[in-house]
C-alpha cells in the first residue's frame, strides 16, 4: 500500500529544493543546447533538475517507474503500478530568454489513474497542486469549482503559430473561434496554462502537440475543479503518449468542440 500523504510531503520538500537550486542559478552561466530544432531548448539546469527527482524518487521509493522529458527515467510501455511523469522545467524557452514564466510539472498516476498532481511556478513561488478526490489548490488555498462560461467572453489560450501554415490544423479552423472570443493569451508553458485554467485564470487551452509530461499534472488539477481534458477531437488522453490537447471550463469546452472544432 502506498501511503499517498508520505508521497505528497515527500514532492513538496523535493519540489521546493529543486525550485531554489533553480533560480540559485540565474547567476550562473547556462549551458544550452537545441533537440529536434533551433526553437526546441534544453539545458544544463532541464537535465540536473529531471535527475535530482529521479535519485529521490528511486531511492525513496524502489518500485515506482518514472517518465522524465529528458530521459533519464525508465521506458514505460503500461501504466502499472505507480508511475511519476516528470517535466523538470517547462517552458525552457521562457527559463532561457525571460527567466520567468516556467514550472516544475509533476503527475503520479496509479494504475493509469492520476493520484497526485504538481505544477510549481518556481519565480512566482505559486505551487498549484491537486489530490484525486479532495480537490486542487494554489498554495494552499482551495480552489473552487470551475463556471461555465459564453465563448464571447472567454479568453482562450494558444500559440499563434497555430493560426500560420502549418501541418497540424488548418488555420481557417481556429479563426472563426479567435474572432469570436474576448481575447487570446500564449503564456510559453502548457503546465502554467493549464494552471491558470484550474484557478480560473484563462478559460480554455488548445495545443497541437504535447507530450504526457506536459499535461499529466495539469489534467488531474483541472479535473478536480470540474474542467474538462481531452484532446482536439474531444478524445480521452492516454498518459503515456503523445497528443493534442484541448482543456476548458465545463460547457464552454463542449461549446467549442463541437461549434468551432469539429467542423
Ligand atoms: P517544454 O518547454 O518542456 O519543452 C511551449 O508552447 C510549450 O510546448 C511548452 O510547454 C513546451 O514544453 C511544449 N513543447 C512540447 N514539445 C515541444 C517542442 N518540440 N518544442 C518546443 N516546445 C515544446
Ligand atoms: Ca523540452
Ligand atoms: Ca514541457
Ligand atoms: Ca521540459
Amino acid at each position: 500500500m502506498t501511503n499517498w500523504k508520505e508521497v505528497d510531503q515527500n514532492v513538496r520538500d523535493w519540489i521546493m529544493e529543486a525550485g531554489k537550486t533553480i533560480r540559485d542559478s540565474f547567476q550562473d552561466e547556462l549551458n544550452i543546447k537545441t533537440k529536434s530544432n533551433r526553437n526546441d531548448l534544453v539545458t544544463n539546469m532541464d537535465e540536473g533538475t529531471e535527475r535530482f527527482f529521479i535519485e529521490k524518487i528511486r531511492s525513496t521509493y524502489k518500485d515506482h517507474k518514472i517518465m522524465g522529458e529528458e530521459g533519464f527515467g525508465d521506458e514505460l510501455s503500461d501504466l502499472s503500478g505507480v508511475t511519476w511523469i516528470i517535466d523538470p522545467i517547462d517552458g525552457t524557452m521562457n527559463f532561457v530568454h525571460q527567466q520567468r514564466n516556467f514550472a516544475i510539472s509533476i503527475g503520479i498516476y496509479d494504475e493509469s489513474q492520476g493520484v497526485l498532481g504538481y505544477i510549481y511556478d518556481v519565480v512566482h513561488d505559486e505551487l498549484y497542486h491537486a489530490e484525486k478526490g479532495r480537490g486542487a489548490y494554489m498554495n494552499d488555498v482551495k480552489l473552487p469549482a470551475l463556471n461555465d462560461v459564453p465563448v464571447e467572453d472567454s479568453i482562450i489560450a494558444l500559440n499563434a503559430q497555430w493560426m500560420t501554415t502549418n501541418k497540424r490544423i488548418d488555420p481557417e479552423v481556429l479563426a472563426p473561434l479567435v474572432q469570436k472570443v474576448r481575447g487570446t493569451r500564449s503564456y510559453g508553458s502548457a503546465a502554467i496554462e493549464m494552471a491558470y485554467i484550474a484557478a480560473g485564470r484563462l478559460d480554455a487551452y488548445i495545443s497541437m502537440r504535447l507530450a504526457p509530461w506536459d499535461f499529466a499534472a495539469g489534467k488531474i488539477l483541472i479535473e478536480e475543479v470540474g474542467g474538462v481534458v481531452t484532446d482536439l477531437e474531444g478524445n480521452d488522453l492516454n498518459p503515456l503518449n503523445k497528443s493534442s490537447l484541448f482543456v476548458g471550463k465545463p460547457g464552454l469546452h463542449g461549446r467549442i468542440l463541437n461549434d468551432y472544432l469539429k467542423n
